[in-house]
């Protein structure tokens, strides 16, 4: 006999909108925003696109802090030009976000209260030049080598909106390398510089790619729906790989004594990374987190007549518009 438990237990047939979405997944097409979605798909892509979001906006300042001091007038345009295009991505990034139904206050709220995340890596210093070198070369390569995928994202305005931001990270990141290539064949002390920024940098950027594939929640999923293509341990080794030869070329070494090319694996092995220190990041408690978020708030503040501003200005215009 069924009983109501077992007729609880069977799953509901999926609906017309629920067997078009997952037709439109498998066929590797795109879901746009006038498309239904599962309320979970909408939700992980908000968390992920606003989180990439803050991350562009806070990513500024590691960088800005070097504008008034960059070596030369070529050197001080390109950071210039670098840190706008920073600001440019988050605002693609919002406004994609603002597709799926968010207000770009809200995220903005909740990065400001705290409760959003922003990437690990912007919560630490930028002491020396050579960090602009450091930052382009580790952290944009490893943006590139975790975005390009996102190009692919099955949500049609993030994926659209990670093509243009992979080109001009490829800038980024070429402009980093060759800070640090021309600082390897300057003095003993310019090269010193390079070594030091390339070892306090390295595992922060391994750290970006995410926690290791087995303490990671969001993956399964995210891979299912097409949002991530590849793992986070993936990701990172691809980026092992990538870092290997261009270290070589500049004559920097990479601060990892157990890394080694394996032959059975076709990858490199590795040491072990602190995640302590990863979690620590993430819990507020990375070297910068605090002046990062200060910094953020003050700015925010500081723009407040700007808003007032734009508000005042769309008010009359609108009030002209009625009149008319
Ligand atoms: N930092 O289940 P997981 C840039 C969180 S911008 C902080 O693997 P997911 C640039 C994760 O959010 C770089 N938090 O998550 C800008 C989750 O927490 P919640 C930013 C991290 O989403 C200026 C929890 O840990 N890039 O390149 O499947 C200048 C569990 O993780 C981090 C993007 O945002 C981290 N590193 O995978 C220069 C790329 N890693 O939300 C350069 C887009 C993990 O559950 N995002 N968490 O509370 C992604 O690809 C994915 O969101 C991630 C994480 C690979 C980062």
């Amino acid at each position: 006999m069924t009983t109501p438990a077992d007729l609880a237990a069977v799953p509901a047939e999926p609906s017309a909108e629920e067997r078009r979405f997952a037709e439109i997944i498998e066929a590797d097409s795109r879901i746009e925003p006038r498309d239904w979605m599962p309320e979970a798909y909408r939700k992980t892509l908000i968390r992920q696109i606003s989180q990439h979001a803050h991350s562009e906006i806070i990513g500024m300042q590691p960088e800005s802090n070097w504008i008034t001091r960059a070596p030369s007038l070529k050197r001080k345009a390109i950071l210039i030009a670098k840190v706008q295009d920073e600001a440019g991505h988050g605002l693609y990034l919002y406004s994609a976000a603002q597709t799926l139904g968010i207000g770009r206050e809200e995220m903005n709220e909740q990065l400001l209260a705290g409760k959003a995340r922003y990437s690990s890596i912007f919560n630490y210093h930028t002491p020396s030049w050579a960090d602009m070198g450091a930052i382009g070369w580790l952290v944009d390569g490893a943006a590139i080598c975790n975005q390009v995928p996102l190009c692919r994202a099955s949500y049609g305005p993030y994926g659209r909106a990670m093509v243009r931001i992979c080109k001009e990270e490829s800038f980024h990141q070429r402009q980093g390398f060759e800070i640090l290539l021309e600082l390897m064949q300057g003095t003993p002390a310019q090269r010193e510089m390079a070594q030091d920024s390339v070892n306090r940098w390295y595992w922060p950027s391994l750290m970006m790619f995410g926690p290791p594939d087995d303490e990671s929640p969001n993956s399964a999923q995210s891979m299912a729906w097409k949002i991530k293509r590849f793992s986070n341990d993936e990701l990172r080794q691809r980026f092992v790989g990538m870092l290997v030869p261009q270290a070589e070329a500049l004559g920097v070494t990479l601060p990892d004594p157990e890394l080694k090319w394996n032959e059975e694996k076709q990858a490199y092995d590795m040491s072990e990374i602190d995640w302590t220190e990863f979690q620590e990041v993430l819990a507020g408690r990375g070297p910068a987190n605090a002046e990062r978020m200060r910094r953020r708030r003050e700015a925010h503040e500081d723009g407040a007549w700007v808003r007032e501003a734009a508000a005042a200005y769309a008010r009359t215009q609108a009030e002209r518009k009625a009149v008319a």
